[in-house]
């Protein structure tokens, strides 16, 4: 009995630290920080970029202010940067400072961001007067400080959130978004990234239309990805030859997880694909006692045919990242 209790924790402490070396998921992004959202970009200095709204410490109804970036080079350490925006340099919105995305082009970073005012009645959903609208921010510098380029919205109607920049080859800068009865709708940004130009294009998803949330367009060997939250819940994607469609579905790529939201980006970084996305953990340093969302990350590997493989959770991410082509 003696010798149990006594031998036990030298067996369970190496143990307790292996498992805590081996562990990067949730990303360290600075402690008490929740975040959720990852936006991930590796912009021409060769760094990862990766943008995040915040979550407030047991906020209700996704009631949210402000914007964060996190940098690194190994994607073992992280800088953090922010809030890069935050509703209070907003004329036009006051909450809901909810998934953001960037860009660069002509030698400018770009933050787009949805926000808005009003308020959710979940019980009488006929009196709520929730808006949201997408702006746009500038910057010289990746990680701002960025100032609101148009003082407005790109558009009142109709209500979005969850914008997602995509750049052809050819510098043509495509937005999707969630709309309210505007899902699977883009619409071409003017080169100056300041307006919209032309019509939002309804895209053929191939008869397939399930509820969506947070869209994510990206190329590999010119084919084009369109991946998205499915229901909020599991993520799926389409695959196309032109990044308006005609779209065909291909499927789940990562299961959900505690019938939560999830939201998530994909990015090659030195020849290895990546899926950032948020999970639910306790916090233990919270006084909320409920599962909070972090940003975390994973490999995301391809078949010959260019399917996107099934990705698992796990608990080591990227830890000891090694690149494809360093
Ligand atoms: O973070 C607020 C909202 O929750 C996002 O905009 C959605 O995609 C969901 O993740």
């Amino acid at each position: 009995m003696y010798y149990r209790s006594f031998i036990k924790p030298f067996i369970a402490l190496p143990l307790l630290l292996s498992v805590a070396a081996n562990a990067q998921n949730p990303l360290p992004f600075g402690d008490q920080l929740l975040t959720a959202d990852p936006s991930a970009h590796v912009w021409p200095d060769g760094k990862m970029y990766v943008y995040t709204s915040h979550d407030l410490e047991c906020q209700a109804d996704f009631h949210m202010r402000d914007w964060y970036a996190f940098s690194s080079s190994d994607l073992q350490h992280w800088e953090t940067h922010g809030p890069l925006l935050s509703v209070d340099d907003l004329d036009w919105a006051d909450n809901f400072a909810w998934a953001p995305d960037a860009a660069y082009k002509n030698g400018k970073y770009y933050l787009v961001f949805p926000a808005g005012t009003g308020y959710k009645d979940r019980q009488n959903p006929e009196k709520s007067t929730k808006w949201m609208g997408i702006g746009v921010a500038v910057s010289d510098s990746p990680t701002g400080p960025f100032k609101d380029a148009i003082g407005a919205p790109l558009w009142t109607e109709p209500y979005a959130n969850d914008p997602s920049l995509f750049i052809d080859d050819d510098g043509q800068a495509y937005l999707y978004f969630h709309g309210k009865n505007a899902d699977y709708q883009v619409v071409k940004m003017s080169d100056d990234m300041r307006s919209v130009k032309g019509d939002f294009i309804k895209m053929d998803m191939g008869g397939y239309e399930p509820k969506m949330e947070g869209p994510w367009v990206f190329k590999r060997d010119g084919k084009y990805y369109f991946t998205m939250p499915e229901n909020n819940r599991v993520l799926t994607y389409y695959m196309a030859d032109s990044p308006t469609g005609p779209w065909e579905y291909k499927g789940v790529f990562m299961d959900s997880e505690h019938d939560s939201n999830n939201h998530h980006s994909i990015v090659e970084y030195q020849g290895q694909w990546l899926l950032f996305y948020h999970i639910w953990r306790m916090a233990d340093w919270s006084g909320c006692h409920k599962r909070q969302r972090h940003s975390a990350v994973e490999y995301l590997h391809f078949n010959e045919d260019g399917t996107i493989q099934k990705v698992q959770r796990t608990k080591e991410g990227v830890k000891g990242f090694k690149p494809a082509n360093p």
